[in-house]
């Protein structure tokens, strides 16, 4: 049903009110920029490139030109080698296409099932696209922590895109990979100084120390076995062009099914190791457990199984009597889609929801239902999605970081005559 104030202002596929808008990777301040993705808005499966999400967590690195580029290979491998752009495209060639979720996406509704309030609001938030990342920078970012509550993005992190490139396991056996490494850490060109703000503001605890890393480079430890997939690429293209810079030009990581902080921008260096490195963004950040303190805490890798309601909100409230098309889109960290089910009473009863099919294992699927709303009244619709491996949503509980939302969010809408 279109929203009665997007009639008439259609402009290149989109509303004009929320038309995508190229972001520069700095305001005039320099300040390094964060975008929203706005989901609600989608027409398809491919996010285009000017309506993808972006994240910096550091100092956006300078462009580096494709021609003075190389990174090296190093560590536990048989020789070390060193790439130029060039050499890279030599390699054969692959194109995967895949959802990217920032591991944050939707975080805010952890704190919403717990503390109730208002329902973060999806289209409230994509009307605000783009913004300033005040948590991040040499000058050491806001210090302000409701301007950084405020700057933190928690919904509208996620993008489907088709990425070109070669096999990462492609590039580590020309350099021989020794048999003892266990992890490939990948570096990016990107410093700046994480702000552990957010953590203690995720905590409500001042009693824990949290470390200070300084100044480093944005790095991850990734698993060899997800380092050689053959789905996790070296990427130098997105959606059919090259990288822009915002994206992490001229190469960049794909870790497909793992949140989005696994694929690396603006990639400097891999070494191969036999331990899994302690990097602030993988044992500090981007987290899994109770608390900074929780001996249990674990990387956040694999995405759980989610799907998100696109049509109707909240705000398209109250519906007429009638036909009511409700869909959206669901995607897992381990895979294909199998079936959505739809409950417009409140998960008292499910019906099978139309999937759209698909041959991309690692991409969202288009769900659909139409409903015929015949009794005026209030209802709550839900939808939970199921992937191949037999996973039913939600998989994730609540976290002290509020990583990985997949839970089930129930739109309220009231139908009137
Ligand atoms: N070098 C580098 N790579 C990075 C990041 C970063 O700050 N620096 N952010 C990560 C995070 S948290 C996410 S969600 C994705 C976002 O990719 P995008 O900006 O292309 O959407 O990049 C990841 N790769
Ligand atoms: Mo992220």
């Amino acid at each position: 049903m279109p929203r009665p104030e997007m009639e008439g202002e259609w402009i290149e596929g989109w509303p004009d009110r929320k038309k995508a808008r190229i972001m520069p990777s700095k305001d005039d301040k320099g300040r390094t920029i964060f975008a929203r993705a706005p989901v609600l808005e989608f027409g398809g499966l491919t996010t285009p490139t000017d309506a993808s999400y972006i994240i910096a967590q550091l100092n956006m690195a300078d462009p580096i030109h494709p021609d003075d580029y190389e990174f090296v290979v190093s560590g536990l491998v048989e020789k070390p080698i060193t790439f130029s752009f060039e050499e890279i495209q030599r390699l054969p060639s692959v194109t995967v296409r895949t959802t990217m979720e920032c591991a944050g996406d939707d975080g805010e509704y952890f704190r919403w099932q717990k503390d109730g309030g208002p329902k973060p609001s999806r289209l409230k938030v994509q009307e605000e696209q783009g913004g300033w990342n005040q948590m991040a920078g040499d000058d050491g970012g806001a210090t302000n922590v409701d301007d950084i509550f405020d700057a933190i993005p928690t919904t509208c992190l996620v993008s489907g895109g088709e990425w070109t490139g070669v096999r990462l396991r492609d590039v580590l056996e020309l350099a021989g990979v020794n048999p003892e490494a266990t992890h490939v850490h990948l570096v990016g060109y990107d410093e700046g100084r994480p702000d552990p703000t957010p953590i203690y503001l995720s905590t409500g605890r001042t009693d824990i120390e949290i470390e200070d890393p300084g100044v480093i480079n944005y790095d991850k430890a990734l698993d060899l076995s997800k380092a050689m997939d053959p789905d996790t690429i070296l990427a130098w293209a997105q959606n059919g062009e090259y990288l822009r810079h915002v994206h992490g030009a001229p190469l960049r990581v794909i870790v497909p099914g793992w949140s989005g902080n696994w694929s690396v921008k603006w990639l400097k260096e891999i070494e191969l190791l036999d331990y899994e490195m302690p990097c602030y963004y993988q044992t500090q950040y981007f987290v899994l457990g109770d608390g900074p303190d929780d001996p249990n805490k674990v990387p956040c890798k694999e995405l759980g199984v989610k799907s998100i309601i696109t049509n109707p909100i909240d705000e398209d409230s109250p519906l007429k009597v009638g036909i009511h098309r409700i869909c959206g889109y669901a995607w897992s960290g381990l895979g294909a889609i199998t079936s959505v089910e739809v409950s417009t009473d409140d998960g008292e009863n499910w019906t099978e929801a139309h999937v759209e099919p698909s041959n991309d294992r690692w991409l969202w699927r288009r769900w659909s239902l139409n409903w015929e709303a015949t009794k005026p009244g209030k209802y709550s619709i839900k939808a939970r999605a199921t992937d191949q491996e037999g996973r039913i949503q939600p998989q994730t509980p609540w976290n002290f970081q509020m990583k990985h939302f997949d839970g089930i969010v129930p739109v309220e809408v009231e139908v009137v005559e």
